[in-house]
């Protein structure tokens, strides 16, 4: 790997963070039309990291006219060719992945483990996979020439920055669109190093366009009349909001939203298994995940034998410096994500359901919080009800399958849900049964292009990934 010879811990000089960023449009980076920035900070010390553009109204304006001037061209080549753009950025990625993982470890907080070992190979992997389709889209199942959209404007969280960036962007540049993205407000980098590796691949100025900024600009971008599809992954309030905007216009929508995961743990599970698995699903990523599997649901017979092994297992986490290879649980990507989990947590003590955490010292500075049990927790408890989006587990106990689905399906949302068992009869009664878009079976948060992805319910409508992810860029 090209990892195995790294110091440990990862050396923050592998990346070359510039003092300031511009937004890129047309191929070109720019300060902001009024000249406003913005401070991203390093989670795991609150230093500044750079100064960033902030977009406004006039940048977004900007950044869609160059994208619908691009889409001309763009649109017009054949599939072979943007083929070809895209496996070129698949591979100038993968060639540049240790300087981008650490880059996003900076930027997000997340272990190097977890930057090196998933976000990277994923973000590669989904632009080699929406290449091989570039030039098989007649035989995408749609019928034969279908057609772009248009501009897309995307606007993307912190939790897996370059990946969401992957998710939104190969698609549709492989189905011919042209993009406008957003990236969230405190990870903005990987994004910014993204568009010099758009300009490193050739890609034609004004296909792909970055802008930086707050939400203010997500708004400007979605409202923009000239934006023919709208992508969002965030919050559930936010993707709401979005769609009462667009509602009545033209434009397509896609939306990737909360979740509460369950993850349901029957009697003959193997429970050394289970336990990774339980961890894998609420700690990775500091549970910042929208499918995370943040409610156990474990039958009421292992209960007591579960907690004690899932208590010891946590006791040996390590969490603290980000870039340390050994780190399992970094910091939490900012003060108001922080104080999320913290005031969630809070209420969930104050409703009665009982709080564990291993003993484990938290650094002075940066935004930290220790992997936490609520155990006795009933369906009714905001903990076993809320997106928590941090290191919380909340255990419920169930007798019966039939219990598990009713209790897994009690949420306002269905993202993901997993199934420990021995028995596969018991994995597709159960995975039917389940209102959840993803369905994981004796494990746990495991992703591949290959597959769609989106939710039920709250947690949002359209599918990303795999073929059903050209759906969303093309009229049929
Ligand atoms: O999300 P926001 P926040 C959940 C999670 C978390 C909570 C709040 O529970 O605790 O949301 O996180 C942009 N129009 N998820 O406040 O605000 C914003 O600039 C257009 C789950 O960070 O939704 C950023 O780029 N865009 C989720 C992006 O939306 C707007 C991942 C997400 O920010 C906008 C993140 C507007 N009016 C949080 N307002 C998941 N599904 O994985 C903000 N934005």
């Amino acid at each position: 790997s090209l990892f195995e010879y790294a110091p440990a811990p990862e050396s923050r000089s592998v990346v070359d963070i510039a003092p300031s960023y511009g937004l890129f449009i047309d191929g070109e980076f720019t300060e902001a039309a009024d000249g406003k920035v913005f401070k991203t900070l390093l989670p795991s010390s609150e230093e500044v990291l750079a100064e960033v553009a902030r977009a406004g109204a006039a940048d977004v304006d900007r950044a869609v006219k160059a994208a619908r001037k691009a889409f001309e061209k763009w649109s017009a080549l054949p599939g072979s060719e943007r083929a070809k753009y895209l496996f070129r950025i698949a591979r100038i990625i993968q060639e540049r992945s240790r300087e981008l993982a650490v880059l996003e470890t900076l930027d997000n907080g997340k272990p190097i483990k977890e930057t090196r070992d998933a976000d990277l190979p994923l973000v590669a992997a989904h632009f080699f996979y929406y290449a091989g389709w570039a030039d098989k889209l007649d035989h995408a199942g749609y019928g034969a020439n279908p057609r772009p959209l248009g501009v897309a404007g995307q606007v993307i969280p912190w939790n897996f920055p370059l990946l969401m960036l992957a998710w939104k962007i190969a698609p549709a540049l492989a189905t011919g669109n042209t993009v406008v993205l957003k990236p969230a407000e405190t990870t903005p980098l990987s994004a910014l190093f993204f568009a010099d590796i758009c300009r490193q691949a050739g890609l034609p100025k004004g296909v792909v366009n970055i802008l930086t900024g707050h939400g203010d600009a997500g708004a400007a971008l979605v409202e923009h009349p000239d934006v023919n599809k709208v992508a969002f992954t965030g919050s559930t309030a936010v993707g709401k909001a979005i769609a009462r905007q667009i509602a009545g216009t033209d434009k397509k929508v896609t939306l990737e939203l909360g979740g509460k995961g369950a993850n349901i743990v029957f009697d003959d599970a193997p429970i050394d298994q289970a336990v990774e698995g339980i961890v894998n699903g609420v700690f990775f990523n500091q549970g910042q995940v929208c499918c995370a599997g943040s409610r156990l649901l474990v039958q009421e017979s292992i209960h007591d034998e579960l907690l004690d092994s899932l208590k010891r297992r946590l006791s040996t986490l390590r969490l603290g410096d980000p870039l340390d290879k050994n780190t399992d649980i970094g910091a939490i990507n900012s003060a108001a994500q922080l104080a999320r989990i913290t005031a969630l947590a809070e209420t969930g003590e104050a409703e009665g359901a009982e709080r564990w955490s291993p003993a484990c010292e938290l650094p002075s500075v940066g935004y930290w919080f220790a992997p936490t049990l609520f155990t006795n927790v009933t369906q009714a408890h905001t903990v076993a009800r809320d997106e928590i989006f941090g290191p919380v587990l909340s255990v419920l106990t169930f007798r019966t399958p039939d219990e598990a689905v009713a209790k897994a399906n009690n949420s306002q949302y269905g993202l993901s849900a997993g199934i420990w068992t021995e028995k596969g009869s018991r994995i597709l009664a159960v995975a039917g049964k389940l209102r959840a878009g993803v369905v994981w079976a004796n494990t746990f948060n495991k992703f591949d292009p290959t597959s769609p992805f989106g939710g039920y319910k709250e947690s949002g409508f359209g599918r990303e990934g795999g073929r059903h992810g050209l759906e969303g860029y093309l009229d049929v």
